[in-house]
């Protein structure tokens, strides 16, 4: 192929002049050797500043494949290394891109009254061309929005086909700018940079050079060689094979169970990795909403994971579903509270298997149910798998309860009608039945009140007797 001749030219050529031609300037590994494949869409694009699943393909970028030129060469290792995260697709009539990283020294773009110098900072140049051109015969435009007038702007370097394209705002790119949080949406129509026709198994080339550097001292990260740093050549462009239709990533959300309730959120406490070192595996598997990913404890009894809230809750329900793989680990599964992370008290225990791995186990009747800020699923009778564990309440606790008390049937009227009044105190001490009245034993946390306003209005009623007796 033409380009793995144009490869040892440029080689000798390297060897000839000895010197790159940018100060600052990091070489990719893989040299002229970049290819990859992006699967066609499969949801309609939108400039919207939002990655929607479908919409666009994920890239993995091999370390290989960086490239960087920085006017200061200080700038060298941040740029090579920076994270981005590149996505990109097709359909018949454009070529699409996402790219969206944080940018290491804020978002800088004042060029709107120059967008040919953009290049400089605060903008992504995309560079598109068919997959033999060399040199400086390729589509090249960048896309920014300007930091100090919020403007998106545009500019075409180099249209070798002469298409006339022009980017439009809103329309074919949009640029959103959260915090140092940079994202580029761009879609760019094939007409503009190959006389090919898209379809499965065409090769188109590409290479993304993301600025962002501040004023004129500019850093460059390069997806692919051929437009910063070694000079302008499409040769170096990454191979572009276009293919079908990607499979969208399903999505799931915490949390996923679709019962009703007031979720309990908060830090996640237990274990951040699980079994054998594995992160995936740890404590937030457990919190994803996604049944395939479970938490998967370092042994029986070993490992928990749970939910710290910012204030107590009194536990309505907790809705568990298993490890799809494990039902009988289910059995000795504990739900458990504590104020300290410390002392833990059990307010269930599943005495049983899962009855089912694919719908949650619904626990509505608890022990102890006095308030915690701290709840944890956790098993010292089967290793603790566990796929999801979504904890319900509401703000509260139960301040324990005199129990001498709560034996006594302490008749509601007593406060209020005389006549028994001599037998009580033979019993209890009158101060504390005044005091003590309210309390009975069946739900202590939610009697108080009730209570209160009875007596309270019999109190009243006797008051009103009494006025009018008088
Ligand atoms: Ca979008
Ligand atoms: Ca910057
Ligand atoms: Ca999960």
């Amino acid at each position: 192929m033409k380009k793995t001749l144009t490869l040892a030219l440029s080689v000798l050529l390297v060897m000839a002049l000895a010197v790159p031609s940018f100060a600052g300037w990091i070489q990719e590994e893989a040299y002229y050797e970049i290819a990859l494949s992006v699967n066609k869409a499969a949801t309609a694009w939108a400039a919207d500043g939002v990655y929607t699943p479908g919409e666009y393909f994920d890239i993995a970028v091999d370390n290989a494949w960086r490239s960087s030129a920085c006017a200061d060469d200080a700038n060298d290792q941040t740029a090579f290394n920076l994270d981005y995260k590149l996505a990109l697709s097709w359909d018949d009539t454009y070529f699409y891109t996402y790219i969206q990283f944080t940018d290491p020294n804020g978002h800088d773009n004042t060029w709107g009254a120059d967008p040919a110098s953009m290049w400089y900072s605060g903008a992504i140049q995309i560079n598109l061309a068919d997959e033999d051109q060399m040199g400086e015969s390729r589509l090249e435009y960048g896309v920014g929005l300007t930091s100090d007038s919020n403007e998106l702007i545009s500019n075409v370097w180099a249209d070798y086909l002469a298409s006339g394209f022009a980017p439009k705002a809103n329309e074919d790119y949009i640029v959103t700018v959260d915090g140092d949080l940079i994202t580029y949406e761009a879609r760019t129509p094939f007409t503009a940079f190959t006389t090919l026709t898209p379809a499965e198994g065409a090769i188109v080339s590409c290479c993304y050079v993301l600025s962002w550097g501040n004023g004129q001292d500019y850093c460059h990260t390069q997806f692919a060689e051929g437009c910063t740093g070694n000079g302008k050549d499409a040769g170096a462009f990454a191979m572009v094979t276009l293919a079908g239709v990607g499979e969208v990533p399903v999505t799931y959300t915490y949390p996923n169970s679709g019962t009703d309730g007031n979720l309990i959120t908060g830090e996640l406490i237990g274990n951040e990795t699980g079994w054998g070192e594995n992160a995936d595996a740890g404590r937030a598997a457990g919190f994803d909403g996604n049944p395939e990913t479970f938490f998967d404890p370092l042994g029986t009894g070993d490992g928990f994971l749970g939910i710290q809230a910012s204030e107590s809750y009194i536990l309505d329900k907790v809705a568990i579903l298993s490890r799809s793989t494990y039902p009988d680990r289910f059995a000795g599964a504990l739900i458990q509270g504590s104020n300290d992370g410390t002392e833990w008290t059990t307010l269930w225990k599943s005495e049983a298997a899962a009855a089912s791995v694919t719908e949650y186990t619904i626990v509505t009747e608890f022990e102890n149910n006095t308030g915690y800020t701290m709840y944890r699923y956790f098993n010292e009778t089967n290793h603790g798998d566990v796929a999801e564990v979504e904890f319900y309440g509401n703000p509260g606790k139960v301040e324990p309860v005199v129990e001498e008390v709560v034996e006594e049937p302490v008749a509601e009227e007593a406060p209020v009608e005389e006549a028994p009044a001599e037998e009580v105190v033979e019993e209890v001490v009158v101060e504390e039945v005044v005091e003590e009245a309210p309390v009975v034993e069946e739900a202590p946390q939610t009697f108080d009140f009730g209570v209160i306003a009875a007596i309270a209005a019999v109190i009243s009623l006797a008051g009103v007797k009494v006025s009018k007796k008088r």
